[in-house]
């Protein structure tokens, strides 16, 4: 599935699941597109997920809602060509800052290996004992490069981020994304998701404010898991994505994941299902009705 046309508008990039636009108009602003795409297996399926892109538009807005006293946001409207109406988003442009700002409260994922080999994750020391899905004494900071599509991000340092934006910002961005992080963990918590971790984006402003960008706290920048399925020890469920994981790994699919073929596309049983998790999630932490 490629990014959609939009007269008025040119397609500057696409992502796995999001497609970026430059308005004709406008150059101080962008439209971002959260496709119905889903990946999975570092792979982008062929079988969309009907209405992912307003569902996950629509919770990343109701999070930027409940984080304004913290970091102010690039949201500028949600008026959109009506081809994307309820996913897309308008933008200030920003200047981005190259670094993958990610907050983990609980241990998984590369973090997990990392800690595995070395005790610690992002040169943070961390406790002995430590398993899969264990969540760690506080969030910790744990920042990645920003790899070109299709490679992986690399972990670093603070160190590493304070040589790369100044010890200032770092510090800033360092404390933001914590911030963010545990008002996310707290409110989902509260409402039967655990969220382990996320990755938020920020750009500056000309006047040097930090914004808050791209997309936040949803299930494609977080990891979300079912409060009463977590148990420390072993992998965890993923809240929206664990019917996909379980049809692609079992012999119904006939797919090898160690092998180079793509997925093959997914029984509508699956879709479906997978279309219901995302809408419990948004329903289950807004207390909204997705329309
Ligand atoms: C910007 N992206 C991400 C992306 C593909 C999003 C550039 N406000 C901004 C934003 C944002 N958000 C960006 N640049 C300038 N100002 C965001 C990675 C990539 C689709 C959607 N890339």
């Amino acid at each position: 599935m490629s990014a959609p046309s939009l007269p008025g508008y040119r397609h500057i990039y696409s992502g796995k699941v999001r497609d970026l636009y430059q308005p004709d108009e406008r150059d101080d602003r962008l439209l971002l597109v959260a496709s119905d795409r889903i990946s999975a297996f570092d792979h982008v399926l062929r079988t969309p997920i009907p209405d992912k892109g307003r569902v996950l538009t629509a919770m990343s807005q109701w999070w930027f809602e409940q984080l304004t006293d913290l970091v102010p946001n690039h949201v500028v409207s949600t008026d959109v060509p009506a081809a994307v109406a309820g996913q897309a988003v308008l933008v200030e442009r920003l200047d981005m800052v190259m670094v993958e700002c990610v907050a983990r409260g609980y241990l998984t994922g590369s973090g997990l290996a990392e800690y595995r080999q070395a005790g610690s994750v992002c040169g943070i020391p961390l406790p002995d004992g430590l398993v899969d899905g264990s969540r760690l004494p506080e969030p910790i900071f744990t920042p990645t490069t920003k790899a070109p599509m299709g490679e992986h991000d690399e972990s670093v340092d603070f160190g590493y981020v304070e040589k790369a934006v100044g010890p200032e910002l770092a510090a800033t961005l360092r404390r933001l994304t914590l911030e963010v992080y545990a008002r996310g963990e707290s409110i989902a918590r509260e409402r039967g998701i655990v969220l382990a971790d996320t990755k938020v984006e920020f750009g500056m402003r000309p006047d040097g404010t930090v914004v808050l960008a791209d997309e936040v706290l949803t299930p494609d920048s977080s990891r979300f898991w079912p409060l009463s399925e977590w148990e420390p020890g072993r992998a965890q469920h993923s809240f929206d994505k664990q019917f996909v994981r379980d049809w692609l790994t079992s012999p119904a699919s006939g797919w090898d994941r160690s092998g180079d073929e793509p997925p093959p596309p997914l029984p509508d049983e699956v879709v479906e299902r997978t279309r219901a998790r995302y809408i419990d999630a948004y329903e289950r932490l807004t207390g909204l009705t997705f329309p």
